[in-house]
């Protein structure tokens, strides 16, 4: 029997609920496949802030570190400011544990439709790899006359040529791993971003010449965006800076059916740290506390967390059921055009699994 230490931290918002029922099939899949878990809950989030006026303790690192990975739910409270959850929870695991390579799949499943006319199961597959630890989330930056009439901010963007060609070789092993077509778009928007994103170009151009079986293209991120809606099923991965893979991975997710179905991985791919899985999704303050969110989000990360703890046929085990229940069309949550709710989801879920 493998035993996993795995940190939760479910957050705020549905995070509190697409958690538990995420637990609840890692524990089914676990015993169908020789697995245990270790779950070690951090109440990290919105409440901890205002215990304790941080979003987590000053060791917040030091307590994560010893574990095999994170599981996160969503970040995020109506009464404190975005910029402060994010700030003091999200982002700064992401950077300590140099998670440089967040992975963001978004497929066209059997049973779910599209908002885009024609396009049929599996015809839309592609992964977004986002940088996530430097570019436009680096805060640099500061204000002057602060909250006066004439207040200035400044933010400056880091792109390093070491960031960008390890996520840039991320994102061509995984064009080279993957049953797709081979091909790796980078997106910058480097016609106006003179600098930083030339440098992002050369860093590609660079990387590019080490993959000759995989074909390229290079597109401006406005480009890019028309592209996702105009001719998504082109794509295979997509590489793009921290704010641009953010955003176009919010796109390909609604063009495949749902955010509600959107996984995504914080990896380290040195393994020197513990990576993160965590829905693409935030909190939903709209919909929490009802017992509706689409935990299928957070059931894929968690198969993409298997896979990366090198337990694949558990990992496998769990993407099959999603893909079943999905599939069916019979539970489904508001989000693909259903009524049932999340424990109607997991417990489908957890009856498909092999
Ligand atoms: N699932 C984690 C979460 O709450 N994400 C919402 C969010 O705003 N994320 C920002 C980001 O990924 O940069």
């Amino acid at each position: 029997m493998k035993t996993f230490t795995i940190a939760v931290i479910a957050g705020d918002g549905i995070g509190q609920e697409v958690i538990p029922a995420t637990i609840e099939l890692l524990e089914a899949a676990g015993a169908r496949h020789n697995i245990s878990f270790d779950w070690r809950y951090f109440d990290w989030g919105g409440d901890y802030y205002f215990k304790h006026g941080a979003m987590v303790p000053a060791n917040a690192l030091e307590l994560l570190a010893p574990h095999d990975a994170i599981l996160l739910g969503a970040v995020g409270h109506t009464s404190i400011p975005d910029n402060v959850t994010l700030n003091g929870l999200l982002l700064p695991i992401r950077r300590g544990f140099d998670q440089y390579a967040n992975v963001r799949p978004a497929v066209l499943f059997e049973g779910v439709d599209s908002p885009l006319r024609g396009y049929k199961a599996g015809e839309i597959d592609m992964v977004v790899v986002r940088e996530n630890t430097e570019g436009e989330y680096a805060q640099i930056g500061g204000f002057l006359y602060q909250h006066q009439p004439d207040e200035v901010a400044v933010q400056s963007s880091v792109f390093t040529r070491r960031g960008c060609e390890r996520v840039i070789r991320h994102a061509f092993e995984l064009a080279r791993a993957r049953n797709g077509k081979k091909r790796v778009a980078s997106i910058t928007k480097s016609n106006a971003q003179g600098y930083s994103m030339v440098l992002w170009d050369r860093a590609f151009d660079a990387v590019s010449k080490e993959y000759p079986d995989i074909k390229t293209e290079q597109l401006l991120v406005d480009a890019a965006a028309m592209n996702f809606v105009r001719r998504p099923a082109s794509f295979d991965v997509v590489v793009g800076s921290n704010l641009f893979g953010d955003i176009l991975s919010d796109l390909s997710a609604i063009v495949t059916g749902s955010i509600g179905l959107a996984a995504s991985a914080n990896l380290d791919p040195a393994r020197r740290f513990p990576s993160m899985f965590e829905p693409v999704h935030g909190t939903a303050p709209d919909i929490a506390g009802k017992g509706i969110a689409n935990p299928m989000a957070t059931m894929f990360s968690a198969a993409m967390m298997l896979e990366h703890l090198q337990a694949r046929e558990a990992g496998q085990a769990i993407d099959a059921a999603l893909r079943a229940t999905l599939a069916a069309r019979d539970v489904r949550t508001a989000d693909l055009g259903g009524t049932s709710s999340t424990a109607d989801v997991t417990q489908a879920v957890i009856r498909n699994l092999r």
